[in-house]
């Protein structure tokens, strides 16, 4: 089959920090790469890091596991809404529980951080992704497989990564 017709690029920041992190990111990579409408383009590396977390959320009592978090880059048909829905369809799949704690633990979270050159907002979806920019666990995978990028606003991925320190970032050695 031709995937001619998959014209639309878009990126896709993963993270997990509950369960077999490795394992589940691994897996739904490859759940992702199957769908009809997608083809996987390209994969970063798992990065482990502290969790970036909300000091005033008062429910949350322990201190949150680190996170392994990567971008994917994928080529697709579906329209972002439709992306969002399949990626959202993915979440729940791999066991995501989504409670009225924001930035709860989570088995897998998928967000699209950036769908062409779009820059778009709604209630459910905003491109791009509205912590792209801070977010070293974003933008260094992001760097590791499009390091010329430059976004949507103009800024060019090369010089973000400069603004945002990676010593909080541990590559995970998948081979040991
Ligand atoms: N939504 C809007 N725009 C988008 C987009 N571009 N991609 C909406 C995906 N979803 C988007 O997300 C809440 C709603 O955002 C969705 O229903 C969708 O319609 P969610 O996944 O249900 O909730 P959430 O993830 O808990 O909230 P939020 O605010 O999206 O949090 P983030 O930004 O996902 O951050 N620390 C480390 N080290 N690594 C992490 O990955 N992640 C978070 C959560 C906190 N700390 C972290 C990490
Ligand atoms: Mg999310």
């Amino acid at each position: 089959m031709s995937h001619s017709s998959f014209n639309n690029i878009a990126y896709i920041g993963l993270g997990s920090n509950l369960g077999e992190s490795l394992t589940l990111l691994t897996q739904a990579t490859s759940t992702i790469a199957s769908h009809p409408d997608i083809t996987l383009q390209q994969c970063s590396s798992w990065y482990q890091n502290p969790a970036l977390t909300l000091s005033e959320n008062p429910l949350q009592s322990t201190p949150p596991n680190d996170y392994l978090n990567g971008v994917i880059k994928l080529s697709t048909r579906l329209s972002p809404i439709e992306l969002l829905d399949t990626l959202q369809d993915i979440e729940q799949q791999y066991g995501r529980v989504r409670t009225e704690v924001r930035w709860e633990d989570r088995t897998l979270d998928l967000d699209i951080l950036l769908y062409n050159n779009k820059t778009f907002s709604s209630e459910r979806l905003t491109l791009p992704h509205s912590q792209l920019h801070t977010r070293a666990f974003v933008l260094y995978p992001l760097h590791e497989i499009e390091p010329h990028l430059t976004l949507p606003d103009g800024q060019k991925l090369n010089n973000l990564i400069h603004q945002v320190s990676n010593k909080e970032l541990e590559k995970i050695d998948v081979s040991s």
